[in-house]
C-alpha cells in the first residue's frame, strides 16, 4: 500500500478527540454546558488581553484551545493497558510519565497518553489520563480472586478496533475508510454501559473494598469518566458555575492564581449518581446506581525544570502544611490564602522565570531580530538582552499527582477514605503496559533547545531566516 494514502495519526487523534467529545456531550449534558461556559470565558479573556491573544497566535496555540480536552479512563489488567497502548499509538498518542496515586488512597496508577513533539500537540493535544487498577492492594484475598476472575472475562475491544489496530501496525498507517471505522470501532470501548457485569451482591462486597474497585471490575468496558476542556481563566469558570447550575468542588486543585500560571489548575463537579442494574445469579436485573461520571475544567501555564518542579512541589506541600482542604469546602477561603503566602517566593513574570531556571521557554526571532544582518553572537543571553530574540512559555501538557488525587478524592463520598501502604512500582507498571514510560523534563528540554538552536543557526546566517 502507498504510504502517501494513509491518514495521519494526528488526523486521526482529532477525529476520536471530537467523536468522544459528541458523545460525552449526549452522555453527560452538564459537559455541554461546561463546554458553552469555558467557551464564553475564554473569548471575554482573549477580548480582555490582546497581548494574550497576540502570543497564543505567534505560537500557534490559539486554535488548539477551543478544541482541547482530556479525559480518563480506570482499566482492570495488564492485558488491557499493553492493547490499549497499542490502541492510541495509533492515533500518535504515548504513555509519558508515572503517577502512583497509592500514596492518596487509591488503588491505582498512571500514566498519560498524550501526542509527543511540537507539531503533533500543536495539531490537537487530546490527552487521556490512564489508570490501572492495583488489586494486589487489596487486603481481602478471597474478594480480590473473583475480581480477578471477573476482569479476566470480560473484552473491552471491539474485533473490529483490534484487527484495525493490528492492520495499522502491520502497514504502518490506516487509509480514510479504514480510520473512519477505526475511531468508531475504538469509541466504543469508553461507552457508558447501565447494565452491570455483576450482582447486585457482588457489586456492594467490591464497593466495600473500594469505590473504584466497583467502578472498573463491575461493567463491560472502562467508560471514559470524565472529559476536561481548557480554559484561559479558571477562577472565572469556577465562579460562574453555579450560574449555569453546576456545583463546582470547593477548592481548586494546584497553584494559587497568579500573572504568570505554572503548570496546571483543575478544579471538577461532583460525580453524577446514575441508573444502573445488576443481574443477579438467577438471570434477574435489579435496578441500582453507581456514581463515576463528572466534569472537569483546567488551566495550563509553564511546564517547569526539575528546579521548578522541587519549588512548587515544597511550596504546595507548606501550604498544606499550614491548612489542609477539607473535603466539605468549610476551609477553602484559609486554604487559597495559605496557598496564595506559600507561593510567594516563586517568581511571577516570565523574565523571573526564566532567570531564575524555573520554568521551559520557546525562543523565537524578534522582529527586529528578523530583519538583523548576520550576527557574530551565538550567545541566547546576549541575543535577547539585544533584543534580537524573545521568549514564550511552553505550556505544560502532563498532570499532577497532588491535584489527580484531589479529583479522585472528591469524587469518592467520605466512607471512601481508605488508607493504603504508600507503593509506587513503576517497573511493575511498565512491564504491564509493555514498553517504558516517556520522561516528560526531557521532552520540554528538548522543545527549548531545539528553538535555541533554530534561533540562533538564523541569527549567524547558517540557515535563511524564515
Ligand atoms: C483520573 C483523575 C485524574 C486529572 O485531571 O488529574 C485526572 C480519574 O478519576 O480516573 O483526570
Ligand atoms: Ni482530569
Amino acid at each position: 500500500m502507498k504510504e502517501n494514502s494513509f491518514v495521519s495519526a494526528d488526523d486521526i487523534r482529532s477525529a476520536f478527540s471530537a467523536a468522544m467529545s459528541v458523545m460525552y456531550r449526549e452522555e453527560v449534558p452538564a459537559y455541554g454546558t461546561l463546554m458553552e461556559l469555558v467557551a464564553k470565558v475564554n473569548d471575554d479573556t482573549l477580548a480582555a488581553d490582546p497581548l494574550l491573544k497576540e502570543r497564543l497566535d505567534a505560537t500557534d496555540s490559539l486554535d488548539r484551545i477551543s478544541e482541547e480536552r482530556h479525559g480518563a479512563i480506570r482499566l482492570g489488567t495488564p492485558a488491557e493497558l499493553a492493547m490499549m497502548r497499542r490502541v492510541f499509538a495509533v492515533m500518535g498518542m504515548y504513555p509519558v510519565g508515572y503517577y502512583d496515586l497509592s500514596t492518596a488512597s487509591v488503588p491505582v496508577h498512571s500514566t498519560a497518553f498524550r501526542p509527543v513533539g511540537e507539531a503533533a500537540l500543536k495539531r490537537n493535544p487530546f490527552r487521556v489520563f490512564t489508570s490501572l487498577l492495583r488489586l494486589d492492594l487489596i487486603a481481602d484475598k478471597a474478594l480480590r480472586a473473583e475480581a480477578e476472575v471477573i476482569l479476566a472475562a470480560r473484552q473491552i475491544f471491539t474485533a473490529g478496533a483490534v484487527e484495525l489496530t493490528e492492520k495499522a501496525e502491520r502497514d504502518g498507517g490506516l487509509d480514510k475508510a479504514n480510520a473512519e471505522r477505526f475511531v468508531s470501532e475504538v469509541l466504543e470501548t469508553f461507552r457508558w454501559h447501565d447494565k452491570a457485569n455483576v450482582s447486585a451482591d457482588m457489586y456492594k462486597r467490591l464497593h466495600d473494598a473500594h469505590r473504584l474497585i466497583a467502578d472498573v471490575v463491575s461493567f463491560k468496558g472502562p467508560h471514559i469518566n470524565h472529559l476536561t476542556p481548557r480554559t484561559l481563566d479558571i477562577d472565572k469558570v469556577q465562579a460562574l458555575m453555579p450560574e449555569y447550575a453546576i456545583a463546582p468542588k470547593a477548592v481548586v486543585e494546584g497553584p494559587p492564581t497568579r500573572k504568570c500560571p505554572i503548570l496546571l489548575r483543575q478544579t471538577s463537579f461532583k460525580a453524577l449518581e446514575e441508573p444502573v442494574s445488576f443481574r443477579d445469579a438467577d438471570g434477574t436485573w435489579k435496578a441500582g446506581s453507581h456514581t463515576a461520571r463528572f466534569g472537569e475544567i483546567e488551566q495550563r501555564g509553564i511546564a517547569l525544570t526539575p528546579k521548578g518542579r522541587a519549588l512548587y512541589d515544597e511550596l504546595l506541600d507548606a501550604s498544606r502544611k499550614i491548612v489542609r482542604p477539607a473535603a466539605d469546602g468549610s476551609n477553602a477561603r484559609e486554604y487559597e490564602a495559605a496557598l496564595a503566602t506559600a507561593f510567594e517566593p516563586f517568581p511571577d513574570t516570565w523574565a523571573g522565570i526564566r532567570e531564575a531556571g524555573l520554568g521551559y521557554f520557546s525562543y523565537s526571532l524578534t522582529e527586529k531580530g528578523r530583519k538583523a544582518g548576520i550576527s557574530p553572537v551565538s550567545d541566547i543571553e546576549a541575543l535577547i538582552a539585544a533584543g534580537l530574540v524573545q521568549f514564550d512559555a511552553i505550556v505544560y501538557e502532563d498532570f499532577l499527582p497532588v491535584s489527580a488525587a484531589g479529583i479522585f478524592q472528591s469524587n469518592l463520598g467520605d466512607g471512601a477514605q481508605q488508607d493504603f501502604v504508600a507503593s509506587p512500582n513503576q517497573k511493575r507498571f511498565e512491564s504491564d503496559l509493555g514498553a517504558t514510560v516517556l520522561n516528560e523534563f526531557g521532552h520540554y528540554a528538548g522543545i527549548e533547545q531545539a528553538s535555541i538552536e533554530s534561533c540562533i543557526r538564523a541569527l549567524t546566517g547558517a540557515i535563511a531566516a524564515e
